[in-house]
This record gives C-alpha cells, structure tokens and sequence, in this order.
C-alpha cells in the first residue's frame, strides 16, 4: 500500500468510528421471514390429540377401530378455546387426522371420518367447531395431518400420494386462515390397511413429496407455518418433552434435515453454522400420553413442572406448544386447566414488575442516539440498541439506585435483523466488587428470547457482557425481575417403579423371563424406557405370557408401546389377575430393527 492510500484509508477508518451511525446495521442471514417473527410471538399455544384413541385407550391407533366407539357425551370446542384462553396461550392446533387415518372432518375422501361415528349422529365436523370457537375467542388454528395413514389400504402407493394432498387441500381451504400445519415425522411402519395388517416401508426423503406439500400451503394459506423435522417454518426439538437446550441457534443445515431426521440433538440447539432460519417448536403433553387416558389423571404435570418447561421453552428461544388431551366427553379435564391455569398465573407473576424500567440503563459501543440503550426498555418489540459497525461486543450496564433483589433476567435479540450472540456473561456488584452471577445453565445464544434462573442475589447493578456475536449487537428488551418463593430449578421427580422382586430366569435376544420366587397373585407389567438410550434396545411390540412353570406359560397380553422412541414415558399393561410364579417379557418388534432387549426396567404387580 503506498503511503497515501495507506494515510487515506486511516481517515476513512476515522470517520466511520466518529460518525454517528443512524441506519440499522446490516441484516445477518439466515433471516426469518416475517411469518416466522409473527409466528414466534405467539410463545404458547395448545395443541390437541382426540380421536377414536381416546375411546379405546391408545397412543397409536392401528387404523381398525369400531367407529360406534368414537361418542364424546359432552363435546365442547369452546371449553377448549375458553381453558387455552384463561392459560395466555395464543392457539390450537388439532390432530385432524393421527397415524390412525380418522378424519376429525366429514372427508370427502375417505368413510373413516366422524361422519360414520354416533358424534351427531355423523353430522359434525369437529375441525369446523373448533373453527369457529377460535374465531370466538380470538385463538389461532393450527392443524395436524399425519402424513402416515394405517388405515388406508393404498397407503404406501403413488394413489395415496393423491389422497393426502386432496385432504390437505380440504383442510386448507374449508376453515378459515390457519396459523400453522403440523407435519408428523413418524412414518410408516406396522397397520391396518385396509385390512392387510402388513408392515409397509416408505422413503420418507420422497414418497410424500414434501416440497410440493409446502407449495400448497404457501398458496392457499401464506401466512401459515409449516412444521416439520426440518422446517421449513419450524422445526421439531428433537424430543417430546417440550424443551430446548440452552444454546439454540434458529438455524438448521438444509442440506443435512429430512422428516424423520434422527439426529435429536441437533434438532435440540440447532446447528450454529445453518443456511436456513427454522426456529425450535417445543412439544409436550401436559400428561404422560398425547390422548386421554383415565389412568393418567393422577399424573397431569405439576405447575412447577408447567413453569420449568416455559423456561426452557420460550426462555431457550423456542416455541411451547403444550398438549392437551381431550377425554372421552370432549372436554379439557379439570385437573389439566386446574394446573394450566396456574402455571399461566405463575409465569405471570414471576416476569410481571421489570425492575430495569426503574433503573438507569447506560451501554457501551452504541451505535447512536437512534440505537440508545433505552431502546431496550421502551416495550417496543421494533426498536432495539445496537452497536457500531465493526463490534461484536458489548456492555449492558443496568443501575438501580439502591439494592435490589433480583433472581430472574430476560434478553431478546432483534431476529428480524438475524440471531448473533454466541456467548455472554452476567455479573452484579457486589459492594465495589463485580462478580458473575452463578447460572445452572451456559450463557451463549439468545435469540428472540433467552430468560435465565438464578439464587436471589442483592445488588445495586448488573452488567450484561455481551462477549462474541455473528456482527454488530441488536438487542430490543431486557428484563430483571424478582420473583419472590420461586423456585430456581426444577427437578423432575423419577418415576414410582415400585413392583415385585424377581431374579432373571432366562433370556435369549427378544425374550426375558422373570422369576418372582414364589406364586403371587399378579394383574399388571410395566416398563420404564430408558430416555438416554435414543431408541436403541426398545421393546415396540410385545407379548407378555405367565405361569407357574417355564414349559407351560400363557400369552396374557400383547400389543404396542406406540411412540415409545420419541416420548419414552413408561409403559403399563394390565392384564385379568393371575397366579404365577413366572413372567416372560417377549418383544415381537424392537424400536430398531434387529435389535437386541436391553437396559430393562420392569416392575410387576
Ligand atoms: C409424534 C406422534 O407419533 C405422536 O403420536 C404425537 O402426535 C406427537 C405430537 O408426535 O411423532
């Protein structure tokens, strides 16, 4: 360089710095789209799983069940939209139709539909109801369309290909502007269809033909997201428990996803290096199952349980779209919305009073007057502090004025602009001391959200260190809050196993017989998943046999522990009373082909 370029480009370097910098700093790809940043606001939404599983105690219904049984007594779609209401959550997505192939709708496609069902004498269309409660009470409408259909025969041909699409296109077009639609992941496998009872494989990379799917519905509905295990408008996270981790990026390599893409961990945080903006959705069931089962009243989440998963849902940088199970009158239970509810209120109360409104908010490397540090407390979701061109880092500093209690911080990411952090740290004074405040979690990502839990610390201030980011900051709030009894975390309590004693008596690959010492009186099996094995050494089918010596033993159940990969909740079978001294677990279908049993935790009653 010579000499004067050289002292020229000094000067304009000089300039930059020294000139206010008053338009936003320049978008960092991958971006949201503005449906995605509509889409996110949302927060909370519900989801419903009803269908003739409700009426016949399943997770997965195989695709045969006797429609005379689908008779909710007290059907109430606007119990559903007024108890999401009360609970803040902004929608409600409904299984129009699950793996079982039954239509919530009147199909014109198929008779396995509420239209064959004693449901108003097959005059309803539940999709339609809760339609037009939503509309009531002012709720978004989201459907689910399982792309596996066990019950259709032609299931697995290019025939059904067709089929799907015509029902999504009904779904689209007969009920209202939609909010998001629900592609499942799970695909294929064992079923009905059409009386066959075969397995049928398909490639989920190309028999359903996704793209044009999404092309659909960005025709008949724009401004709805599209979920899916990879996106396009959101992403699954990868687990059914309805968080995400710390560290989450909304982006994901589009090359490498796929529906039914198994790399859970990956769906969990993200991949920090994706093309493509396709923010985490978190689901779970308020219960155990995603349908209503009576057996698991007693086992409805507790608030605390509510409250932890809204922090490491929304608080992660996620979505939380929580499951209701409607039961068999078809209403939301009352232990359910009882404990909705409050975890609503409690949320509430703990991010209610933001102590920064009342403190002085100064920055450093702000960009300029238009990007001021209170930009950060004026509640506007547009305006947002940012820092020069050229930076990547910052200081937050928030005084009180006096000493403070402060157990709870809220940071958000302008996301129009694009996802930046990678890494900050908290710290508060400590008489003239800064120390890190103590985190159970890592401080990298933020994102649209990030909220932190903490020991109840007492301070004049904290300063937020903002110390790796893709560009220059762009944060549009921040919150400090004190929430008084609150808990810092919650810990998951484990499972009650208690069962009878036994010894192994004998095990081959798929087959563990259980030895309970002496006859008992015994009426129940159940077993616990281990969640840490993903999907490997899982029992899918079963048979359980009994008896009192090892060459005379008695099938007394079987079936399948459905959705066991993805929500490895436990498994219980009953079975009439018997007296035996011997109990064989066979599994007839592991989770993963060729798999051996493994890592069993059983209990017998
Ligand atoms: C899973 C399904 O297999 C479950 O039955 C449930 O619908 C859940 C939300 O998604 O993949």
């Amino acid at each position: 360089m010579t000499k004067n370029l050289f002292l020229l480009s000094l000067c304009m370097i000089a300039a930059t710095a020294g000139h206010a910098q008053t338009t936003a700093p320049e978008p960092i790809a991958p971006l949201p789209e503005p449906r995605q940043v509509a889409w996110q606001q949302l927060e909370t939404y519900a989801f419903v799983h009803f269908g003739p599983n409700t009426f016949n105690d399943r997770e997965w219904g195989y695709g045969d069940a006797n429609l005379n049984t689908f008779a909710p007594t007290r059907l109430d779609c606007e119990q559903w939209a007024r108890t999401a209401k009360a609970a803040g959550l902004k929608g409600i997505i409904l299984t129009a139709k699950h793996h079982d192939g039954f239509c919530l709708w009147p199909s014109k496609y198929t008779d396995y539909s509420v239209r064959n069902t004693p449901y108003k004498d097959g005059k309803g269309d539940i999709v339609g109801e809760l339609a037009t409660a939503c509309k009531k009470y002012g709720l978004k409408l989201g459907l689910y369309l399982s792309p596996w259909d066990r019950h259709q025969a032609f299931y697995g041909t290019d025939l059904y290909r067709e089929y799907f699409y015509a029902q999504l296109t009904e779904l689209l077009t007969q009920y209202g502007p939609l909010f998001e639609v629900w592609f499942d992941g799970a695909n294929g496998g064992d079923g009905w269809y059409g009386g066959a009872k075969e397995t049928r494989k398909i490639d989920n990379r190309t028999y359903y033909d996704f793209p044009q799917a999404w092309k659909l519905v960005d025709k008949l509905q724009p401004e709805a997201i599209i979920f899916s295990d990879e996106g396009p408008g959101c992403r699954w996270v990868g687990n059914e428990n309805g968080y995400a981790f710390a560290t989450n990026w909304s982006f994901l390599r589009s090359k490498d996803v796929y529906p039914g893409y198994s790399k859970h961990w990956e769906l969990q945080q993200g991949h920090a290096d994706g093309d493509k903006w396709v923010p985490a959705e978190c689901d779970v069931s308020i219960r155990p199952g995603w349908f209503y089962h009576a057996s698991e009243d007693s086992k409805v989440k507790t608030v605390d349980h509510l409250v932890d998963l809204y922090y490491r849902s929304v608080g992660h940088n996620g979505t939380l779209l929580l499951n209701l199970p409607v039961n068999r009158e078809g209403l939301v239970h009352q232990i359910d919305s009882t404990h909705l509810v409050k975890f609503y209120k409690q949320i509430t109360a703990e991010l209610k009073t933001n102590l920064i409104k009342q403190a002085k908010v100064t920055a450093t490397n702000t960009r300029s007057s238009a990007f001021a540090p209170g930009k950060m407390t004026d509640d506007d979701f547009n305006t947002y502090w940012a820092t020069k061109d050229g930076t990547s880092t910052g200081d937050i500093l928030i005084k009180f004025g006096k000493l403070q209690k402060v157990n709870r911080l809220k940071l958000q990411e302008y996301i129009p602009l694009g996802q930046r952090v990678r890494k900050f740290e908290v710290e508060y004074l400590n008489g003239k001391q800064w120390l890190p405040i103590q985190m159970n979690e890592e401080t990298t990502t933020i994102g649209y959200r990030r909220l932190l839990r903490f020991k109840t610390i007492q301070t004049k201030a904290i300063r937020i260190r903002i110390t790796d980011a893709r560009g220059p900051l762009c944060i549009n709030e921040i919150g400090a809050y004190y929430a008084p009894n609150a808990k810092e975390v919650y810990v998951e309590k484990a499972e009650d196993v208690n069962g009878l004693a036994y010894t192994e008596a004998d095990r081959t690959d798929n087959t563990v017989t259980f030895d309970l010492g002496k006859t008992q009186n015994i009426r129940s099996f159940f077993y616990i998943p281990n969640p840490e094995m993903k999907g490997l050494g899982l029992v899918s089918n079963y048979e359980i046999s009994v008896g009192n010596s090892l060459d005379n033993m008695k099938v007394v159940a079987s079936g399948e522990f459905s959705n066991i990969r993805n929500n490895p909740v436990m498994q219980s079978v009953y079975f009439t009373p018997v007296n035996a001294r011997y109990v064989m677990l066979r599994a007839t279908r592991m989770v993963t082909d060729g798999d051996k049993l493994n890592d069993l935790k059983i209990a017998i009653r």
